[in-house]
C-alpha cells in the first residue's frame, strides 16, 4: 500500500507576463517538460499526457502527434511518439515507452504535425502529470510538468528560427521562471535530509556544470546564500549536501529565528528558499548567463513533492532534441 499523495500549496503555478498580465493557474501549452523520470529498481513512473483541444481549427479537428523526449540525468536521449486525436489521453507507465534500464532524468513532450516529429507546431492544448511511485520508500506522489505555449497560430510551426531546437525565449515557446520560489522546506537531519532537490538544466549538454545560487530564508526574514552544482543535465541532491543552512540544527541554534513557528509545532523548523540559475558552462568552455532552471522538492519519506512559483521573465531556455 501506498501514501495518498500530498501535494502542498505549491501545484499550482501562476504566471505573469506574455499573456496581458492576467494571473491565472497554469495554461495547456505546446510542450511540456515534466521534472522527473526514474526507471531504477523499485521505482515507478506513471504519465499522462493529453490533447484537452475543443478540437476545432479552422474547422478541422486537431490531431497532432505527441514526440516524448526522455532526457537521462547525462544527457543522453531515448525518445517516442503517439498520435493524439482531439480529446485524446495517453498514459501508462513510463519503462513501456523508455525501456533504458536504470535511467533516470526528466522528460519532455512536444506537439508536433501528425507524423512529423520534425515540425512541433503551435498547439496549445497539452495537460499532463506524473504520478512518481516510490517502492522502496512506500511513498508516492505527483509532478507536475510546466507548461510552455507555442507562440503563434494553432497548427503553425514552432522553429521560427530553424535551429532545430526549442527556444523558450518568448519568439518560439513562452519563457521559463527567472527563479523558483519554494514557499516552504523543513528543517532537515544533520545526519541525512529526507527532502531533495531537483534540478532541470534545460539548455545543459554532456559535460556541462551548471551553478545556482541559493537564498535560503528562515522562518523569521534572515536570508543566508549557499550554491549548488549540477552536473551534465540533471540532479536530484539531499538538502543537507547542498548547504548545512537547511539543516534544523542551523536554523534553531545559529539563527534568530522565530521561537512561535512551526505553529502548533515548534521544536519544527521551516524556511523558504529561492534559487537562480547563475551559468552554465559546457564541455568546450562556452559560457550561458543566466540559465533557464526547473525544479522541484521532494520529501521522500513522507511522500510529498513541491513545485516552484516562478515569473515568466527568462528568455535564454533552450531545449535540444
Ligand atoms: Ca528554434
Amino acid at each position: 500500500m501506498f501514501h495518498r499523495a500530498i501535494q502542498l500549496g505549491a501545484t499550482v503555478l501562476f504566471t505573469l507576463g506574455g499573456l496581458g498580465g492576467l494571473v491565472h493557474a497554469q495554461d495547456p501549452g505546446s510542450l511540456l517538460v515534466y521534472p522527473m523520470f526514474d526507471n531504477r529498481p523499485g521505482q515507478f513512473t506513471l504519465f499522462a499526457v493529453t490533447n484537452a483541444t475543443d478540437g476545432l481549427v479552422n474547422g478541422q479537428a486537431t490531431s497532432v502527434t505527441a514526440n516524448f523526449v526522455f532526457v537521462d540525468e547525462d544527457c543522453s536521449k531515448t525518445y517516442a511518439t503517439e498520435d493524439l486525436t482531439p480529446n485524446d489521453t495517453y498514459s501508462g507507465f513510463v519503462r513501456a515507452i523508455n525501456e533504458t534500464p536504470n535511467s533516470r532524468g526528466y522528460f519532455f513532450v512536444y506537439a508536433s504535425a501528425l507524423d512529423d516529429p520534425d515540425t512541433p507546431v503551435v498547439s496549445n492544448s497539452l495537460i499532463g502529470t506524473v504520478i512518481h511511485i516510490d517502492a522502496f520508500n512506500n511513498a508516492s506522489y505527483e509532478l507536475l510538468p510546466t507548461s510552455y505555449l507555442g507562440m503563434g497560430e494553432a497548427l503553425e510551426p514552432t522553429d521560427v528560427n530553424g535551429d532545430g531546437q526549442f527556444g523558450l525565449d518568448g519568439t518560439e515557446y513562452s519563457m521559463s521562471p527567472s527563479s523558483l520560489m519554494f514557499p516552504m522546506f523543513l528543517g532537515q537531519s544533520t545526519f541525512g535530509s529526507s527532502t531533495e532537490l531537483v534540478v532541470l538544466s534545460l539548455g545543459a549538454t554532456s559535460g556541462s556544470t551548471t551553478v545556482i545560487d541559493l537564498d535560503i530564508y528562515n522562518d523569521n526574514e534572515e536570508v543566508y546564500s549557499a550554491q549548488h552544482q549540477v552536473s551534465n543535465c540533471w540532479s536530484r541532491t539531499r538538502l543537507n549536501l547542498i548547504s548545512g543552512i537547511f539543516t534544523a540544527q542551523f536554523l534553531r541554534n545559529f539563527t534568530n529565528d522565530d521561537p512561535g513557528e512551526f505553529v502548533g509545532f515548534p521544536f519544527i523548523e521551516a524556511g523558504w528558499t529561492q534559487l537562480h540559475g547563475q551559468f552554465l558552462v559546457d564541455a568546450n568552455g562556452g559560457n550561458v548567463g543566466s540559465p533557464a532552471i526547473l525544479g522541484a522538492l521532494i520529501r521522500r519519506d513522507s511522500a510529498w513533492s513541491m513545485r516552484p512559483f516562478g515569473l515568466r521573465e527568462n528568455p535564454n531556455g533552450l531545449l535540444q532534441r
